[in-house]
């Protein structure tokens, strides 16, 4: 028997555990195993009942993610053969379901003819995350088993349900009383099917999965959903399979499923998003970093600054149950920061996300101080103060004042450099960046700013209490704008510089939101504040600024007091929630071109596309060349989670494998010759990405 699955005898049944940690991933050599493990224990007529189970508690979660797009994903045995293999045993199989059950782990449950869950079991098939469809039979199975439409809600949404939830809606039979005696209670329950001479029950006999439905369920459901499907493929797919199960005989619906499946996992979408399934996971990793290294432990974290950023940085962690101490200048700033903090809970609780004891154990966990004594045994400070490197040195002074030695201090600026903060106190060892993104509560991306100095327990200190408090953490070296905004910063140049030369804002967001992202620049910098840019680019004008011309529209639009939605009016018109184009603007802009010696003309969708998203482009593959960014991938992680960059593309850099990266070269170059001198300041192409192109490389990697 193969190191892969345990396999034992007890009281006429056979008890086949799956093992291959961490997630029993269904490999092309777990498949075998597993077929080899049912055909032995089919073949036994010693053995009366057959018992799947995972020897380390859990289940399955699923096919191996890492053999799609290889050879090995339909290698024989392919999964719904097996599947079908395990579903024709004439003995009752009996899942028994620790921990999870998803995708292909669920499949394989449904394949058995009975089912038995430990309470906090979580089971579902989450494809659809990753631009798949159930490709074993989850689409046929299910919806036998749970009607047509209960199965199609679950495949669509990806949900995981609990299993008292999948056992009302017929996915378990049983709810064993607790982890620990699940396998003995799928064996108790192996010895009544057995007494009761019960029969394999497969579960394509179960009853017409469509029997509830009206004639034109399917069709109407397209058109409700079809405008929240946009470009998805994914959803489509799901529901021309479950179309299929109400229509053909399961053999039928498993050769459609199947074919629906190979599209899928052959689309540019799923490979996007397979590729973001990996970069998470990848990039908690610090390669000069063991994993093993001993953390600091973060008992209790203290926020300096209740504004906006530092409320909702205080949430996270009072959100997982760390306490913090809140401290502002001012009493009636504090009270102002607390009872913000209330009110976002209290919208959670009108949501019905939270209760309203859980909001008060929240806030029991929250204290307000004026005092920087109370910070004093915090073994986590966050300043989250004003953008202003003096005001941030002061605090970190105070800071190395008063704060315990080993305590971790962090800045949250989106921008300062982060080592002239480290050096201006005695411990720049402890100083690192938290760079989080607005609403702090909200968004999962935080920029975790290594210095020069950061000792190497601080940053994996950091990375793990980031993963505690729900953030995708992405490490980031120092420079002006980290990661995302330093990309931020030609992308935006392009747009704007743009307007000069004939295009109009609303054009160069129709370009932008058609390629996917979630906001087009000029709709997002007018939410953001054309003020607030305005000012972050006064600040940081010798770093981020040497051509004045592309900056002289956000500066116009300052001095007109357009400060974007806030005001009414911005890059666009505001009426009410409505964003109308304004020929003010396009007027502006004229007239700046005019001054400018800049000729304006008709300009297509191609060229926008190209000038912004090369450049986007173009930066991040320095940033990496630079060391800034540890690989390519979490450049993706950052623009899909900070900045609104399509997942379906799998962020720039993937987005550039996909393009080519001689197509993005000769765009860049195109630009720098045809622009004049301003092409020959702006498109000067990353050095490796001309060295990558040179050596005939299809993935952005630093060589
Ligand atoms: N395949 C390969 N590796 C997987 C995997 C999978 N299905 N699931 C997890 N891993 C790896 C992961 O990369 C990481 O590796 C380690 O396990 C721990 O994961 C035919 C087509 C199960 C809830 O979508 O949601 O079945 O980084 O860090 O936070 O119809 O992993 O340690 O090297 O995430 O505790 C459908 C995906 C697949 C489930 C655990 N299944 N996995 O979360 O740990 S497609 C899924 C998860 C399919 C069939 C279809 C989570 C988790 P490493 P982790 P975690």
């Amino acid at each position: 028997m193969s190191d892969l699955i345990h396999y034992c005898l007890e009281d006429g049944m056979a008890l086949i555990g799956l093992c291959r940690p961490p997630v029993n991933a269904l490999s092309q050599r777990m498949r075998v195993a597993i077929l080899s493990a049912c055909e032995r224990a089919a073949a036994d007529t010693e053995v009366k009942a057959i018992i799947l189970h995972g020897v380390h508690g859990l289940f399955c979660a699923g096919a191996d993610i890492a053999e799609f797009g290889t050879d090995a994903a339909f290698a024989e045995p392919s999964l719904p053969d097996t599947l079908m293999r395990i579903s024709e045993i004439d003995k009752p199989v009996i899942a028994a379901i620790g921990k999870l059950a998803l995708g292909g782990g669920l499949e394989l449950a449904l394949a058995c003819g009975y089912r038995i869950g430990e309470p906090g079991a979580r089971l579902g098939l989450p494809e659809i995350n990753l631009g798949l469809i159930p490709g074993a039979g989850g689409t046929q199975r299910l919806p036998r088993l749970i009607g047509a439409e209960s199965a199609l809600n679950l495949i669509l949404s990806g949900e995981q349900v609990d299993a008292e939830r999948a056992r009302l809606l017929g996915i378990l039979d049983r709810v064993a009383d607790n982890a620990e005696s699940l396998l003995d209670e799928a064996q108790a329950y192996g010895r009544e099917l057995i007494g009761a001479a019960a029969p394999a029950r497969p579960a394509e006999q179960c009853p017409k999965p469509a029997s509830d439905l009206p004639e034109d369920f399917f069709s109407r459901f397209r058109e409700s959903q079809e405008p929240l499907w946009k470009k998805r493929l994914a959803p489509r797919l799901v529901t021309s399979a479950l179309e299929a199960a109400c229509l053909l005989t399961l053999k039928e619906g498993l050769a459609r499923e199947l074919a629906l499946f190979q599209q899928a996992e052959a689309s540019t979408q799923s490979q996007a998003l397979r590729h973001l399934f990996f970069a998470e996971r990848e990039a908690g990793r610090i390669p000069d970093i063991p994993a093993d290294l001993p953390l600091r432990s973060i008992r209790k974290v203290a926020v300096i600054g209740a504004g906006t950023m530092g409320g909702g940085i205080a949430m996270n962690f009072v959100n997982a149950g760390i306490p913090v101490a809140l401290l502002e200048q001012q009493s009636a700033a504090l009270d102002r920061g607390l009872t913000q903090i209330r009110n976002n809970y209290e919208i959670s609780v009108k949501r019905g996300k939270l209760t309203t004891a859980q909001v008060e154990a929240r806030m029991e966990l929250l204290y307000g101080t004026l005092d920087y004594a109370d910070l004093a045994d915090a073994d986590l400070v966050i300043e989250a103060v004003f953008e202003k490197m003096e005001i941030k040195q002061q605090v970190f002074q105070t800071l190395d004042q008063v704060c315990k030695p080993g305590a971790i201090l962090a800045t949250n600026t989106s921008s300062l450099d982060v080592d002239a903060i480290a050096m201006s106190i005695s411990r720049p060892q402890d100083v690192i960046g938290l760079h989080f993104f607005s609403p702090a509560n909200v968004m999962r991306l935080l920029e975790v700013v290594r210095g020069k100095a950061t000792a190497p327990d601080v940053l994996a200190t950091t990375m793990q209490i980031a993963k505690r408090i729900g953030k995708l953490a992405v490490v980031s070296g120092v420079c002006f704008g980290f990661i995302g905004n330093r990309m931020l910063e030609p992308y935006s140049r392009e747009a704007h510089r743009l307007l000069l030369e004939g295009a109009t804002p609303a054009q160069v967001d129709q370009v932008l939101t058609g390629v996917g992202l979630n906001m087009g620049i000029f709709s997002m910098q007018d939410l953001a504040g054309v003020d607030v840019l305005y000012l972050i680019r006064q600040a940081n004008r010798t770093a981020s600024v040497h051509d004045e011309s592309y900056c002289r529209m956000g500066d116009e639009l300052y001095a007109l007091q357009r400060y974007g939605q806030k005001s009414g009016r911005g890059f666009y018109r505001y009426e009410g929630r409505d964003r109308r184009e304004d020929p003010e603007v396009v007027a502006l802009a004229e007239r700046l071109s005019s001054e400018l010696g800049i000729s304006r003309r008709a300009i297509d969708d191609q060229e926008i596309h190209d000038r912004c998203l090369f450049m986007l482009i173009n930066e991040g593959i320095q940033l990496l060349d630079e060391g800034i960014a540890l690989r390519a991938s979490d450049i993706d992680l950052v623009w899909i989670n900070g900045y609104g960059f399509p997942a379906l593309l799998g962020g720039p850099m993937h987005y550039a494998e996909q393009i080519g990266l001689a197509s993005v070269l000769a765009g860049i170059q195109r630009y720098r010759s045809e622009l004049g001198a301003y092409g020959e300041m702006w498109f000067k192409p990353a050095p490796l990405l001309e060295r990558l192109v040179a050596a005939g490389k299809t993935h952005i990697e630093r060589f």
